[in-house]
């Protein structure tokens, strides 16, 4: 079959459909979307899409949308995962030391901004949900190794059910959301529950295509950070914890090789205890 795409006619259209042919508006913008409806009508004609399958990919699209659920279709499609990949070599490009530090990776569609802010440690659990106690600290340093005072680390996680507070009405506001300032030796020190993995929401729309292309929803257990500091870029990132059946099946692929840290499980409450960070969030 021939091509409609090469016809000049075609041609004609996606230059004037873009604004190529017309004066004023954001020059990039436009090149944009001349590819983007090359793209497209190439797809539309390469694989024989009906107006049918059209308008309901269309709606689908809408529907996406509507759900709010756009930030999970974009991370479940490896698109947010591919953007690190390419901020890698972007700054690998630009000369920085990308392989010192710890790795970046997604931020996912569930932070919350403006999270109760605490000096070197904090409580982040404010129920008194059963879980397995949690505690991590750690050191910010640069990645010529100098440690990083007055850092601030944003860190965020789901619930034993896999659910975030402020999108699971069942939690207090920030349960699980704490921002903490490194102390004077770049420290920091957390206490909470244990995540489990995330799952998409079974009817959602997310979760209506990723079924239909044979896949799951799934994310192993995790927990996210930001780590800001005056004068350093700011590093976006997450930890897995080892041992999850998803670890190496995350359907945002957000899993990377320096982001599973050792986990040492503690038998007895006097050892949990010593750790320190015993009062509950009040
Ligand atoms: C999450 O908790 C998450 O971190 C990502 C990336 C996508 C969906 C849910
Ligand atoms: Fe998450």
């Amino acid at each position: 079959m021939s091509s409609l795409l090469k016809t000049q006619h075609i041609q004609e259209l996606i230059k004037k459909a873009s604004g190529l042919t017309v004066e004023g508006g954001d020059a990039r913008l436009k090149k944009i979307t001349e590819r983007f409806l090359t793209d497209t009508i190439r797809l539309i004609e390469d694989f024989n899409v009906t107006p049918s399958e059209f308008w309901y990919a269309a709606n689908y699209l809408a529907r996406v949308g509507q759900s709010g659920e756009i930030g999970l279709v974009v991370a479940g499609l490896g698109l947010e995962h591919f953007l690190d990949l390419l901020q890698d070599k972007v700054e690998e490009e630009a000369g920085l030391d990308v392989k010192s530090g710890t790795p970046r990776t997604i931020e996912g569609p569930l932070y919350i901004e403006g999270a109760p802010l605490s000096k070197g440690e904090a409580r982040l659990d404010q129920l008194a949900e059963n879980g397995e106690v949690l505690i991590m600290e750690g050191q910010v340093k640069d990645v010529a190794g100098k440690p990083v005072s007055g850092a601030i680390v944003d860190v965020w996680h789901a619930n034993t059910k896999g659910n975030y507070s402020h999108f699971d009405q069942s939690q207090p506001a920030f349960n699980l959301r704490r921002r903490i300032e490194t102390d004077g030796e770049g420290r920091y020190k957390f206490r909470s529950i244990l995540p489990s993995g995330y799952a998409v929401p079974p009817e959602g729309t997310t979760n209506q295509f990723l079924k239909s292309i044979g896949r799951h929803g799934n994310r192993p257990a995790h927990i996210h950070f930001f780590v800001s500091a005056p004068g350093y870029r700011k590093l976006t990132t997450q930890i897995n914890i080892e041992g999850d059946e998803y670890i190496y099946d995350d359907f945002a692929y957000a899993t990377r090789d320096g982001l599973i840290p050792p986990v040492v499980r503690h038998s007895t409450a006097a050892e949990i205890q010593a750790k320190g960070l015993n009062e509950p969030f009040v």
